[in-house]
């Protein structure tokens, strides 16, 4: 089997790029797309169910997928650095790749609201991390100026190689269905991912790949959801923290997206998002963060509520791995009981 090098190798006439673009990789992308048959048989029976798990890529988020192309394409500019704001899993990606290309790496996070997985992350890769008094929006509109005055490349889903490079997922995903889904479902915060999931649908149905395109259904925690309600949120809030934000960057493309596609903008309770977060890592075996469950449970939603037809071909992207947030993980488990290293301790605790 031929060793897999990464989306910019494997995708590159799909891509921006030229033989002098260096190509900065951790072998992205090739992430398994699982079919989900528990899951469906409790949220939606009428239709198959697929999971693209991107929390398998090097730094455990789709985001790995953009940020190669993205600072591929800093260090072929000559930037300096490499700067973003970030719920964290940006940041994560961006520490990573920027200090494998040997560009200094600054991230500007919420102080307070980014889980620890994340923070760990980017401070191992030996970035320079700013927590800043502040929401994500806020953190991203000074990372804006900053980069300005600085003369930083600024990494966030704005720059617009991390749609490029995200776009490969959708590729992938049909060269591993052998064909389109009919329904997209992911969880939406700053709203990149789904546009860029689109632009590749709609690339590949123009390079004849496949022959239609899915509904897009963007999914937003219900104290986030800019573009379900139709207006900016000032204070967002919800438990998954990487999609808390109030002001989506890439909203008027990801309305598109929705538009164009014949899809859906939906909204789920923090409740919703963490039920289906058990599901997944109880009864599928696949731990995601709570962001990346609200796919799920917006298609549980969509379901019940008849939205799904009978045949339906579904995908959802769980975006990031369950380990990112190992305090939510704990707190909606039973505790660890603690006993005497004897066996009838152990026997008996074994009943409960
Ligand atoms: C796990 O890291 O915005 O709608 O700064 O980490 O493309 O923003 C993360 C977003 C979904 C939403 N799932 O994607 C950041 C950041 C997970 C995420 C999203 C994020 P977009």
């Amino acid at each position: 089997m031929m060793r897999w090098r990464g989306v910019m190798e494997e995708f590159r006439k799909f891509l921006p790029i030229t033989e002098r673009t260096p190509v900065v990789t951790l072998c992205e992308g090739n992430t398994p797309l699982i079919r989900a048959g528990r899951l469906a048989a409790r949220v939606c029976p009428q239709a198959e169910l697929h999971l693209k798990v991107e929390g398998a890529n090097p730094t455990g988020s789709f985001k790995d997928r953009g940020m190669s192309l993205a600072v591929s394409k800093a260090l072929e500019h000559g930037a300096r650095a490499v700067l973003c704001a970030s719920t964290g899993n940006t940041s994560a990606s961006a520490s990573a790749y920027g200090g494998r290309a040997a560009l200094p790496v600054y991230v500007l996070i919420p102080a307070g609201n980014v889980a620890l997985g994340k923070l760990a992350q980017a401070m191992a890769h030996g970035a320079t991390v700013i927590q800043v008094e502040g929401n994500f929006d806020q953190a991203l509109a000074v990372g804006k100026v900053v980069c300005e005055d600085e003369g930083f490349e600024l990494v966030n889903s704005i720059n617009p190689f991390r749609l490029e490079g995200q776009k490969t997922a959708a590729m992938e995903i049909c060269d591993q269905l052998g064909g389109a889904p009919s329904h997209h479902c992911l969880p939406v915060g700053n709203a990149g991912n789904i546009s860029a999931y689109w632009k590749g649908y709609r690339e590949y149905l123009a390079a004849g790949q496949i022959e239609r395109c899915p509904a897009m259904i963007g999914v937003q925690a219900e104290g986030a959801a800019p573009i379900v309600r139709g207006h900016v949120v000032e204070h967002p809030a919800t438990v998954a923290t990487a999609i808390r934000i109030g002001n989506p960057a890439s909203w008027p493309s990801a309305l598109r997206a929705v538009e164009e596609s014949s899809g859906a903008m939906e909204m789920v309770t923090d409740e919703e998002i963490l039920e289906a977060y058990q599901w997944l890592a109880g009864e599928e075996g696949i731990f995601c963060e709570p962001a990346s469950a609200a796919s799920v449970a917006g298609l549980a939603k969509r379901s019940a509520a008849g939205l799904v037809p009978e045949g339906a071909r579904v995908v959802c992207t769980l975006t990031g791995h369950g380990l990112k947030d190992p305090d939510i993980a704990v707190s909606v488990s039973p505790r660890a009981r603690t006993v005497k290293a004897t066996r009838d301790a152990v026997r008996k605790a074994l009943r409960g």
